[in-house]
């Protein structure tokens, strides 16, 4: 433990560059410390199951039972179902494993019940052994979509799996934004919140989302404590995934201080990579550069423990 048992953290958190530094946050801080706050715009529907892939990611990587090559998924995963459904004539472009199965099965299936994602995923990280507490940001339908120049509007997933974010991205929306109620579990987590962390998660496709949801700015900007962003740009490109293709799409500006411009109005200070060190911007907010590329354990804490840290002086 790094810090004061009364700190309390909150992470807002998408897919798999977020996990890796929510998994260093889980390894320091206590569970009545730590709580993340996760995007559920990914979410979607494939043969009737309810998919939650950013809160599975993290998850499955809290749990430790990630598949480390992808990120997503399970490790040591099996894929029979898939091949099955091959056999029949479907076209599969998703790649749902069997044990994964298990997770959208029990999830469909309480809330066709009548739980909320909210306490089915409190149920779900608890079974697997997830201490802190993982908090969907609404318990609403949200819904990312991506205007693209090849194929028109695109739900999330079809533009990020099915066509591997190869279209060129026009605008990116989310549908049921106006409707959605920040969660009770999220708005308290986040009024108690003594450091906030914006973790390196894309900006457009996974923090975005959370922005979106009515009174999540609100809470933010009413927070007691202070809000730490860490770039997901390492060197001016992307880790993994389309932040930097799709950014550049827009319009956007990917240096640091493009990220402050982003995140306007909420940041008390950004984390950068030392790679990032001479676009660097003199603040405010201050501006804490260091190695965020986190390739194995040791770095997820390490990191972890330096944004904790640095944010309690800043
Ligand atoms: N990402 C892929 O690129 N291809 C897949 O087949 C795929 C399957 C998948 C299954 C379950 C799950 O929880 C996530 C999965 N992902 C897959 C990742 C995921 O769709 C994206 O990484 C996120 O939505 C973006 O944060």
């Amino acid at each position: 433990m790094v810090l004061d048992s009364k700190t309390r953290v909150v992470a807002l958190v998408g897919g798999v560059g977020g996990a890796k530094l929510v998994y260093g946050l889980s390894k320091i801080l206590a569970p009545g410390q730590f709580s993340m706050i996760g995007n559920v715009a990914d979410d979607f529907e494939l043969y009737g199951l309810h998919i939650s892939p950013d809160l599975d990611t993290v998850m499955y990587t809290l749990a430790g039972i990630a598949n480390p090559a992808t990120g997503w998924g399970l490790q040591g995963e099996t894929w029979r179902m898939l091949d099955m459904l091959r056999g029949y004539g479907e076209d599969i472009w998703f790649g749902l494993g069997d044990g994964d199965m298990a997770t959208h099965v029990l999830r469909t299936f309480w809330l066709a019940r009548g739980m909320t994602l909210t306490a089915i995923t409190g149920r779900l990280a608890a079974a697997l052994g997830v201490q802190h507490r993982l908090l969907p940001v609404t318990d609403d339908p949200l819904a990312t979509m991506v205007d693209t120049v090849e194929h028109g509007t695109l739900a999330f997933q079809e533009y990020f799996v099915r066509y591997q974010w190869k279209p060129v991205v026009r605008r990116v929306w989310f549908e049921g934004a106006d409707d959605a109620r920040l969660t009770g579990a999220a708005a308290a987590a986040l009024a108690e919140a003594d450091i906030i962390v914006i973790s390196p998660s894309n900006p457009v496709l996974s923090i975005a989302p959370l922005l979106a949801v009515p009174g999540m700015r609100a809470a933010l900007e009413a927070r007691r404590g202070v809000c730490v962003a860490v770039s997901p740009f390492v060197g001016g490109k992307a880790v993994k995934g389309p932040a930097e293709k799709l950014m550049k799409e827009l319009g956007m500006d990917i240096s640091p201080q493009g990220l402050i411009q982003y995140y306007a109005g909420l940041l008390d200070g950004l984390v950068i990579d030392e790679l990032d060190a001479d676009d660097a911007p003199d603040g405010p907010p201050p501006v804490l550069v260091t190695r965020t590329l986190m390739q194995s354990e040791d770095d997820r804490i390490r990191l972890a423990t330096e944004v904790v840290n640095w944010s309690e002086s800043v």
